[in-house]
């Protein structure tokens, strides 16, 4: 009786996808088994000075051989569904050519125990780890990338195809491009505005041509969907310099994908910012239309919300034709161990202003989550007060938006398991499960009983 209930819950629709996320080479491990080749982070890792600690994906989570074990914690928690990344080296060596059946046989063996587990395949094909030798050939500033890109999406689509769920091609081709070729703090390091905004370029087409590849492939039933790190961007003031910054973020952080993807345009005012870097002749005739492709959802990956003023950004900076135009401000409040504030209001902005402007895409949160230091009580639990406060005020803000009309159909959190975090490597934890990378031993944070529970009961308990 509802009536007797002393708390209220949020309840979220009938069908809501509960699931978590990973990408391949934050936990696989087995770096150099059954064929896989290095990747551009591979490299990027071992190079001193670019990752902290001098951390490597070498090992990470050991998920490579820990399949069973990483499928049973995920049953435990009753997710519906599992976003993971396939590893290009691991099955494409080169990046060329046939595939490598060991490879195939991995990402097989997974989708099997998931199925056997009753959650929902979510596969993204790209999360970072570029074969090294496309990367020597010119990596994503180079057109051909794109088409190899596609080409590996149909061998994806012919060997799984018929068992996952959700094919995602790109993870954050923001930070791929940007993070990658603009300011380099991402492999592979390379600092050139220029050949970051070839590179955004080449992943919306590599996008197109492999949502068009998987379409043709796969059984009707399959989605095709592209994941975005939308900035949630707020200008300081509302004098016309600070909301021109505002404009400019928008434009080389957000519209630069969601128009060509979206509407198989180039914003015109990203071409008039980015001016005096590049004349955008390396965009062919029918690039823009082929970005287009038709797909079935966006996935959003949010963490937290940006507040830009005018002024200007450190150098190498990432943002391309507005770095001497920008200055990011520190954000009030709290902040999380990245040091990145906690502000769940971004993700509702960034939510409702997509049901305005793109009334028809069902949206999925693809990844939201945080990173902070955990500790164990006397009796060994494993606590996170702040990651579960992070989660219930980030979830509230997706209920608010649904109640609002935002088409949300699932939430994926990042993530399942303490993993290799890029640039900080092992230094950062994000997961609701603790990796001791000692001994690769598992034990379920405090968030995780609470991420459980919500599932169970489909909704937030509030006040
Ligand atoms: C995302 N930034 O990365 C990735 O998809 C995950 O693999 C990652 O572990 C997670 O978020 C947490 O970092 C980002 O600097 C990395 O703007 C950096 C940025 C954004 C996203």
């Amino acid at each position: 009786d509802a009536r007797t209930d002393t708390t209220t819950v949020l309840r979220f629709p009938a069908g809501f996808r509960w699931g978590t996320a990973t990408a391949a080479y934050q936990i696989e491990g087995a770096a150099t088994e059954d064929g896989r080749t290095p990747s551009i982070w591979d490299t990027f890792s071992r190079t001193p000075g670019k990752v902290r600690n001098g951390d490597t994906g070498d090992i990470a989570a050991d998920h490579y051989h820990r399949v069973d074990e990483d499928v049973a914690l995920m049953r435990r928690l009753g997710v519906t569904d599992y976003r993971f990344s396939i590893a290009w080296p691991r099955v494409q060596p080169t990046g060329r050519g046939p595939a490598v059946r060991k490879g195939l046989d991995f990402y097989r063996r997974l989708v099997d125990r998931l199925l056997d587990a009753g959650i929902r395949p979510v596969a993204t094909l790209y999360h970072w780890d570029l074969p090294q030798e496309l990367e020597d050939a010119g990596g994503w500033p180079q057109r051909e990338t794109a088409y190899r890109f596609a080409e590996y999406a149909g061998i994806m689509a012919d060997a799984l195809g018929d068992r996952v769920a959700t094919w995602t091609t790109l993870n954050e081709p923001w930070c791929a491009a940007f993070l990658g070729y603009g300011n380099g703090v991402h492999a592979p390091g390379r600092t050139s505005a220029v050949a970051s905004l070839r590179a955004a370029h080449h992943l919306n087409l590599a996008h197109g041509l492999a949502a068009r590849t998987l379409r043709g492939r796969l059984p009707g039933a399959a989605e095709v969907s592209l994941t975005l790190n939308l900035h949630a961007v707020r200008p300081c003031s509302q004098a016309p310099e600070d909301l021109d910054a505002a404009r400019r973020i928008d434009a080389v952080g957000n519209r630069i994908f969601l128009d060509p993807v979206f509407h198989g345009r180039l914003p015109e005012d990203l071409v008039r910012d980015t001016a005096p870097v590049t004349d955008w002749s390396f965009v062919a005739d029918g690039d823009l239309a082929a970005a287009a492709a038709p797909i079935d959802s966006l996935g959003i990956n949010y963490y937290s919300p940006s507040v830009v003023g005018a002024g200007t950004s450190e150098s190498p900076s990432p943002w391309a034709g507005a770095e001497r135009h920008v200055r990011f401000e520190p954000a009030p409040g709290p902040r999380t161990a990245m040091d990145w504030p906690v502000d769940a209001d971004g993700l509702y902005e960034l939510l409702t202003r997509l049901r305005d402007e793109l009334p028809d895409v069902p949206l999925v949160i693809t990844e939201n989550g945080a990173a902070y230091d955990d500790y164990a009580d006397p009796s060994g639990n494993v606590k996170d007060p702040e990651r579960v406060a992070y989660l219930h005020a980030h979830l509230a803000a997706v209920h608010r938006a649904l109640a609002d009309g935002a088409d949300v159909r699932g939430y994926f959190l990042w993530s399942l398991l303490d993993n290799f975090e890029w640039a900080y490597g092992y230094s950062k934890r994000f997961g609701i499960v603790h990796v001791d990378f000692a001994t690769q031993r598992r034990t379920l944070k405090d968030s995780a009983r609470w991420y459980a529970e919500v599932i169970a009961r489909g909704g937030l308990e509030g006040a």
